[in-house]
């Protein structure tokens, strides 16, 4: 059988806009593909509820590809390994408390989960901005990274959703969007964002935890975003923080979705 090209092309175009059209109103979404974002997107759609991923890069994993250094090990403590064991990433006793994985076979086993859990991941896509109504956010404005990258002036489609997780990393870029749009708002001590601090392993993984919350109405921080939000040190490349800081953000996503 002869292959059209014409058949090729109108498959993708049809099948893309089937899932952008789905993603248009939704219940949580999720920017930032990095290893917070991935496990949340899986843990929401695990549990029904419409969530999509918005990634910059063409690549999702966000910064466990590389482990530690471009050494592509990442290293898990105990109270992780079973977020490690729950998504089938064969966790390595290292020793007492410190498990390793393949970075590679992480973000690999992640990101198919979290996909066949029915969560819509469109990577090459920038988040620029946010919907307020007028003190809550109500969905996100996106535009093709190619289009932010080549500085062109065109203007973004928008999507709505019950609640949006910053998932960014360290670069926090939709409560920058919010600091800078509503100055002073946010619900961190000085209602602006702390900054991250230097690099302190242990801290840092107990404070992620604990900055995984809503920090405007709307709007949640996990991972790295929640720790440079909230005022807490790096942690250099031990993940299960993040493992954990998504598992939590999309548990009171759950209860506040259900109230
Ligand atoms: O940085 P990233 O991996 O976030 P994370 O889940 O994990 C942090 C760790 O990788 C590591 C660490 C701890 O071990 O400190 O850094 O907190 O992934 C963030 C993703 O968000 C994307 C970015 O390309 C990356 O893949 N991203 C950032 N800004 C935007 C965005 C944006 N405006 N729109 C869409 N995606």
């Amino acid at each position: 059988m002869g292959l059209d090209e014409r058949i090729i092309t109108r498959a993708i175009v049809d099948r893309y806009f089937h899932k952008l059209k789905a993603a248009i109103d939704l219940d949580v979404a999720i920017v930032g593909a990095g290893p917070s974002g991935l496990v949340a997107g899986m843990l929401l759609a695990e549990a029904g509820t419409r969530v999509a991923l918005f990634e910059r890069k063409l690549s999702v994993g966000g910064g466990m590809w590389g482990g530690g250094m471009l050494f592509n090990e990442i290293v898990v403590q105990e109270e992780a390994k079973a977020v490690l064991d729950r998504v089938g990433i064969t966790a390595q006793l290292y020793q007492e408390g410190y498990y390793t994985a393949d970075a590679v076979e992480a973000v690999s086993t992640l990101t198919s989960r979290c996909v066949k859990a029915g969560a819509r991941i469109f990577n090459g896509v920038s988040i620029e901005d946010v919907l307020m109504r007028p003190e809550r956010i109500m969905g996100l404005v996106l535009n093709w990274s190619a289009v932010e990258m080549a500085g062109l002036h065109v203007d973004p489609l928008a999507v709505r959703c019950r609640v949006v997780v910053d998932a960014t990393g360290h670069d926090t870029e939709v409560v920058k969007v919010v600091e800078r749009k509503v100055p002073g708002s946010l619900l961190t001590p000085s209602g602006k964002r702390e900054g991250e601090r230097s690099m302190w392993a242990e801290e840092a993984e107990r404070l992620t935890l604990e900055n995984t919350r809503e920090v405007y109405p709307g709007l949640y921080v996990a991972g790295m975003a929640a720790n440079a939000t909230f005022g807490g040190p790096r942690m250099g490349p031990v993940f299960g923080g993040m493992l954990l800081s998504g598992r939590k953000v999309a548990r009171l996503i759950l209860e506040q979705l259900k109230s």
